[in-house]
């Protein structure tokens, strides 16, 4: 059976809970499309340096087929698959350790940003299909979990490990290629009481990342529709 990591970062800024890793924890154990691929959780410290190793460990243990990076960015909408990962840390709040980094490189001498490798657009589409309020994000932002998403893909590109797909390359059954990326979610409806932010229910985000897995692990070739945004 193939191996579908996914990722999720443990509470940060402060709040008593990430709704990514309440996620993880509801998908860990659980099989997609009849058995051919299982989630296996890793929960990820949010704390740089550290949480590219903790994936990267995993990924390593367990050489899984697909990486699903999960993290909370409040005030989305719905769930959103990222584009790419830019090689820039600038924290506006401290990390769990309290590192600031400002302006700081995450690969000295690493290319400006990395696409991921996940079908966003065809994600985003089957989402829809089924229900789930979903968009392309242009920008994970430039604090952890951009972090992670740029460590991880740098990871993935360097001639030892396992290759990851290119965007829009085919994905070919039985070769050793990792498809790998960032998604974005909601808040939980309870850290929304207030009324004044969007949220999603628990239920709907683990369906989509059960969406997003299955599509990752079937679709060949990504759609060609818009994601796009006007500045
Ligand atoms: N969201 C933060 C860090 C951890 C998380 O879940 C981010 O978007 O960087």
């Amino acid at each position: 059976m193939k191996t579908i990591l996914v990722t999720g970062f443990e509470p940060f800024g402060g709040m008593p809970l990430n709704p990514a890793l309440e996620t993880i924890r509801a998908l860990n154990g659980t099989q997609v499309m009849d058995g051919f691929a299982v989630f296996q959780k890793v929960c990820v410290p949010a704390v740089h340096n550290k949480c590219i190793q903790k994936v990267l460990a995993a990924i390593e243990q367990y050489q899984p087929e697909l990486v699903l990076m999960l993290g909370l960015a409040p005030g989305r909408k719905g769930v959103t698959p990222e584009r790419v990962a830019i090689n820039m840390d600038d924290f506006r709040i401290p990390d769990n350790e309290g590192n600031q980094i400002v302006d700081n490189p995450i690969v000295s001498d690493g290319p400006a940003a990395y696409f991921s490798t996940l079908p966003i657009k065809s994600m985003v589409h089957k989402m829809h299909l089924s229900g789930i309020p979903s968009s392309v994000s242009n920008s994970a932002g430039s604090f952890v979990c951009n972090h992670l998403f740029y460590g991880v893909m740098h990871h993935l590109h360097s001639p030892e490990p396992r290759k990851s797909l290119a965007p829009g390359e085919n994905l070919t059954p039985g070769k050793s290629l990792v498809r790998a990326g960032f998604i974005h979610i909601p808040l939980l409806p309870e850290q929304a009481v207030k009324g004044d932010e969007p949220s999603m229910s628990l239920e709907h985000i683990v369906k989509a990342i059960r969406v997003c897995a299955e599509t990752a692990l079937s679709v060949t070739k990504d759609m060609v529709i818009t994601g796009g945004e006007i500045a």
